[in-house]
């Protein structure tokens, strides 16, 4: 019985990260921890495609606008909500969680989920480069094996 397994071995095609400017300081961390990371992995920047939008609620649609062009092997999402910053935390994060794993349902693309959902601004600072990695670089790391993962169970 065959088992499918994705590695990170430099993966073929264009990818698209949508980045949200709110909490920009974070956002951009996280955009940064991706790019470096495609690159270490064989990904020029060439490659990427990069689509900014207001907040982690926007992120959804545009995921599934860019998974349907056809011109991307994956797609990845950075963002960043914090619970003490907003009372909407749940609808926020919760709705572009959902809507994320949407878009890669409807489309047959990964649509990557890198958006933080923290409790407070430190934790999104730690997990944005400091203490904890950052999860800009996990994203990439996750829509390569994805996509290598999906080629081997396509043929
Ligand atoms: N968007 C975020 O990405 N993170 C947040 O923490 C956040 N807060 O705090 O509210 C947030 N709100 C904006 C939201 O994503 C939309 O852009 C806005 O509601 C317009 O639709």
């Amino acid at each position: 019985m065959p088992t499918f397994d994705g590695d990170f071995s430099p993966p073929p095609g264009r990818f698209a990260i949508i980045a949200a400017r709110f909490n920009s300081m974070i956002t951009e961390a996280l955009l940064s921890g991706c790019r470096d990371a495609f690159a270490r992995h064989g990904v020029a920047d060439d490659r990427l495609d990069v689509a900014w939008v207001p907040g982690s609620f926007e992120i959804p649609l545009v995921a599934r606008k860019m998974a349907e062009t056809g011109r991307y092997a994956a797609v990845i999402t950075l963002g960043c909500v914090i619970r003490g910053e907003t009372g909407h935390y749940d609808h926020v994060a919760g709705q572009a969680a959902g809507g994320v794993l949407q878009a890669g349902l409807a489309t047959g693309v990964p649509v990557i989920f890198g958006v933080l959902t923290t409790e407070t601004v430190e934790q999104a600072l730690n997990r944005s480069g400091l203490k904890a990695g950052n999860k800009g670089v996990d994203a990439a790391l996750a829509a390569i094996e994805m996509v290598n993962l999906l080629r081997r169970i396509e043929g």
